[in-house]
């Protein structure tokens, strides 16, 4: 049962790789063999018993992780926390989730659907947090959620795990900026997501991220199969908010471009040749 902290993110990495299998590749072209350090890990939920965020906050409360920054996303109809640990070497961890009854009826019967069919005794184990779907879902129904929230819709395909890892370029020993990593990255072939300009935030606000576009994954829904967007990595650089003191928190200006990141995106769009 109390499994150390260590197994629980290598496991929830070993599910992700499974759904971002780019993550890898990323690994290779800028750690070149050497272990990378992770910012932070993030993940999403529903407003609805009994996987509200404060719910599954307690896993990483049960570690040490302590409640930090409150944010609110309003046209996404999201709010999210993040949660910090005394030891350095732990990723921090940002948690979002959908404020449900903002949406529609027919939204909120489909989600509400899914989340009726999770024991709830599974959510008080660690492995929930990489423990997938926990219920039947109906590609016409991922269609139905897609139109109004991407965010929905990705949830109800991928369940509970890592949406992404964040790599932490202030720990990268060859790259002085994220330009040069995003630049690296797209020389690598990696498609970046350009919401709001490939590098959100800057110095001014203490955190520059920029993030790849979701692999593309097979689903299989009740239906049919169909290849849609799973998970992404992300990339963090973070500036002094005093001598020799990093801004640990978040920006939600920016981070309400790096939700896109799993959008699906249209074939007209600019996209490079791949
Ligand atoms: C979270 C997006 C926000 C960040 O680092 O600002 C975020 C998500 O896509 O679930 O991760
Ligand atoms: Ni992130």
């Amino acid at each position: 049962m109390s499994q150390s902290v260590e197994q629980f993110f290598e496991e929830l990495w070993n599910d992700y790789i499974q759904l971002a299998p780019s993550a890898a590749k990323v690994h290779q072209v800028l750690g070149k063999g050497r272990p990378i350090i992770n910012d932070h890990v993030a993940f999403r939920t529903y407003n609805i018993a009994p996987v509200r965020l404060a719910t599954l906050a307690q896993h990483f409360e049960a570690m040490g992780y302590q409640a930090c920054g409150n944010y609110v996303f309003e046209a996404k109809k999201l709010v999210a926390k993040h949660y910090e640990h005394t030891d350095p070497n732990l990723p921090k961890i940002f948690i979002s989730e959908l404020l449900v009854e903002e949406f529609s009826p027919e939204l909120q019967q489909i989600v509400r659907s899914c989340v009726s069919q999770i024991d709830p005794a599974a959510v008080e184990r660690p492995d929930f947090m990489y423990s997938g779907v926990h219920w039947q879902l109906s590609s016409t129904d991922y269609e139905k959620l897609l139109a109004e929230s991407e965010y929905a819709a990705w949830l109800a395909a991928f369940g509970f795990r890592a949406n992404h890892f964040t790599v932490n370029v202030n720990e990268l020993p060859d790259f002085e900026s994220l330009e040069a990593v995003n630049e690296t990255l797209k020389q690598a072939g990696f498609r970046l997501n350009s919401a709001g300009g490939e590098i959100k935030g800057s110095a001014a606000v203490y955190l520059e991220q920029s993030s790849t576009m979701a692999d593309q994954v097979t689903v299989r829904f009740s239906d049919v199969e169909k290849v849609i967007p799973g998970c992404f990595y992300e990339f963090a650089k973070r500036y002094e908010i005093r001598p020799n003191e990093l801004y640990t928190g978040f920006v939600a200006a920016s981070a309400d471009k790096i939700f896109e990141s799993t959008n699906v995106h249209s074939t007209e769009s600019s996209a490079k040749p791949e």
